[in-house]
């Protein structure tokens, strides 16, 4: 049976979790990474040598990278998800690529400061300034849902693009995560309206964040 390692408040991990929902298909979960460990053990740096989570085992096949993660899930199921047609598939690549190289550095000071770091300790300066450069990300995502239309990215059909961006749009969206001055963006506020109403958003990215 497939194997996911990873702990559940891993926004990485929770992209996985949202997948395995889609598809339906059954999987063991094993705990590792932060307070769970397990990601400095020898055999789990065999298979990640990053010693990130998620990694998955699927038979003999490991894999880490999340993104990379779903859209293997995706083409071993036979999942709509990933478009087959090239630009609609090119479209929900790039948005994952935009994940990792740009949303995701910009707003970790901003997750990491508010939800992971004690008041006492927090450096707010550092905290605004994630704050603005989140918001300069989801500008252009919320300019570029308003000009498809909606519901989803890239318009009318989900794909795993929306998995990616929802989870880490519950790190803007947020009530844990609100400070001063954060932009409206309503084209993107009704897009994660759309995804919020996945049972597997529900599950895995709706909750108390930690
Ligand atoms: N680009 C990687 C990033 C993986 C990553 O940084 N995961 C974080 C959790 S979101 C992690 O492993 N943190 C260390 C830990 O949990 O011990 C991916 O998308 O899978």
């Amino acid at each position: 049976m497939l194997k996911v390692w990873g702990r559940v408040n891993s926004v990485n991990v929770k992209k996985v979790l949202w997948m395995l929902d889609e598809i339906g298909i059954p999987y063991d979960r094993v705990n590792a990474g932060l307070e769970h460990g397990v990601v400095n053990d020898p055999p789990y740096r065999a298979m990640n040598p990053n010693g990130r989570v998620p990694t998955i085992e699927d038979g003999d096949f490991v894999l880490w990278e999340s993104n990379s993660i779903l859209r293997y899930l995706a083409m071993k199921h036979g999942s709509a998800l990933y478009p087959a047609e090239p630009a609609a598939r090119a479209s929900a690549d790039r948005w994952m690529d935009w994940q990792l190289s740009t949303l995701s550095p910009a707003e970790r000071n901003l997750f990491w400061g508010l939800v992971r770091t004690p008041p006492e300790k927090r450096d707010m300066a550092a905290v605004m300034a994630a704050a603005k450069a989140a918001g300069e990300c989801w500008s252009m995502l919320d300019a570029h849902i308003a000009r498809h239309g909606g519901p989803f990215i890239d318009g009318a059909a989900m794909t795993i693009a929306d998995i990616v961006l929802g989870c880490y749009a519950r790190r803007w969206f947020g009530p844990e995560v609100q400070v001063e001055g954060m932009p409206n963006f309503p084209a993107l506020a009704a897009w994660y309206a759309a995804v919020g109403e996945r049972p597997g958003f529900a599950r895995w990215v709706a909750v108390p964040m930690t």
